[in-house]
């Protein structure tokens, strides 16, 4: 089965291809079939955007199509930057820029409880919604950024049962725990994938 991810994050695209490789998914990327149109993120949550993305890429594609709206959410800023966290800063702002932005807001602050959330949505070839199914992945956020893997907070965010950063770890061990894999798991045990097929 072939179907298009409606993203232009190329880390993100790599992590979704490896980890629905392993299950007989192939993934084309939006280079592949000509590009994707540029959707306005403007839900404030998770499951709206990443619905937005998957429907809209749909009926501009006319082919079935993924999505993926992910984030950071930290306990100690309320759930921020979450839906916000590719834009959180501002504008002009690359991934270490935030990173740093974050140790900020959280300096001499002892709670460091995180989590990434991802969900994943898929629409049909007609751009009507299949459904969407939502991964998380817990833990800490560090002191420092560590790690040279990975992208966005990846640096920063130490999951749940280990001592080194998603960035330390590198992409078997996160794509085997992360938010994404969980998401997409959740997707193929709901059945969201069947459902296309059919
Ligand atoms: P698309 O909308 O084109 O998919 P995007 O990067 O703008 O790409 P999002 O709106 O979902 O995607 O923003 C997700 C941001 O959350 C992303 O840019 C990172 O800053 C962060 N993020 C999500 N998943 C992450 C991960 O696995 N590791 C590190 N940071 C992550």
């Amino acid at each position: 089965m072939k179907i298009v991810a409606a993203t232009n994050n190329k880390h993100k695209l790599v992590e979704l291809k490896a980890i629905l490789s392993q299950l007989g998914i192939e993934v084309l990327s939006a280079a592949e079939v000509g590009g994707i149109p540029d959707v306005i993120e403007d839900v404030d949550t998770f499951v709206g955007n990443a619905s937005k993305k998957a429907i809209e890429s749909a009926i501009h594609l006319g082919m079935p199509v993924l999505s993926d709206d992910s984030g950071l959410c930290v306990e100690a800023l309320d759930g921020r930057p979450g839906v916000f966290s590719a834009r959180y800063g501002g504008p002009g702002l690359d991934d270490q820029d935030r990173c740093h932005k974050l140790l900020d807001e959280l300096k001499n602050c002892d709670n460091r409880w995180a989590y990434f959330a991802c969900v994943i949505a898929l629409a049909d070839e007609n751009g009507k919604l299949i459904g969407s199914s939502m991964g998380k992945c817990l833990g800490n956020i560090s002191d420092e950024m560590r790690g040279e893997e990975g992208f966005g907070y990846d640096p920063l965010f130490i999951p749940k049962d280990y001592d080194q950063s998603f960035a330390e770890l590198g992409e078997e061990i996160k794509n085997s725990l992360s938010h994404r894999k969980n998401a997409l798991e959740k997707a193929i045990a709901d059945g969201l994938f069947d459902k296309l097929k059919s």
